[in-house]
């Protein structure tokens, strides 16, 4: 009875993954490249009818979507690893506030960069669409980044799943050179993330530092 991660190399199920890991729990992996594949897609569609990775499958059978809440849930679930402020801990607030706002605001833009003509009207729009969509992203990133009031992580000094989330997220479009730019305190911060040495192998199977993946 495992835990089993539908997800993909470089995809948002890549936090979830690496929280697995670093709790030490075992999972099995469906592996469902999502918007480049319609037969992935379908692999998906029984666990999501939105047909989107992550989702989750409890050793119980239940199913969870939405990862900001899987990581919120993992972290609560195994409060041993640390990895997220408990309830009555005074960086809840503020955890809670920016674990939604990288799904709402940044992560469910992707839907439209995955596939501009889901929204645009004409073929022609798509590159201006994926350039504002890109824009809004690194006005998020920005808007979060002079909020926060970090120490070595988000929260403070300890890697919480927020730090996982930001930094997955942070290496899709507008991609890591303009994060860099728009989010000086969290630049930081991600690069430690990429960097943690208990991670090592997991980045290179599930989302590998190929030559220029920054830009
Ligand atoms: N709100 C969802 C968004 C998931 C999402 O956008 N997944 C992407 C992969 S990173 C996907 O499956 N896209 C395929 C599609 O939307 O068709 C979450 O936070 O889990």
């Amino acid at each position: 009875m495992e835990y089993t991660v539908f997800g993909a190399v470089g995809s948002g199920s890549v936090p979830i993954e690496a929280t697995l890991t670093l709790i030490g729990i075992p999972y099995e992996l469906v592996e469902a490249v999502t918007w480049v594949d319609e037969t992935a897609r379908s692999r998906v569609e029984a666990v999501n009818p939105l047909r989107q990775v992550p989702a989750l499958a409890f050793p119980s059978g239940e199913i969870m979507t939405e990862s900001a809440a899987i990581l919120i849930h993992l972290a609560d679930r195994y409060p041993q690893a640390r990895l997220a402020p408990q309830i009555g801990d005074a960086r809840r607030a503020q955890y809670l506030r920016w674990m939604a706002y990288v799904s709402s605001a940044i992560y469910s833009l992707f839907w439209i960069k995955g596939d501009p003509m889901r929204i645009a009207a004409d073929k022609k729009d798509a590159p201006r669409v994926i350039d504002r969509v890109h824009d809004r992203i690194a006005e998020c990133w920005r808007n979060m980044d002079q909020q926060i009031d970090p120490g070595r992580y988000i929260l403070g000094d300890e890697l919480s799943v927020l730090d996982l989330y930001v930094t997955v997220i942070s290496r899709f479009g507008p991609w890591r050179t303009r994060f860099y730019k728009t989010a000086p305190k969290m630049a930081e911060i991600v690069r430690r993330v990429d960097a943690d040495p208990r991670l090592r192998d997991f980045w290179a199977r599930r989302f590998p530092f190929k030559p220029g993946w920054e830009n």
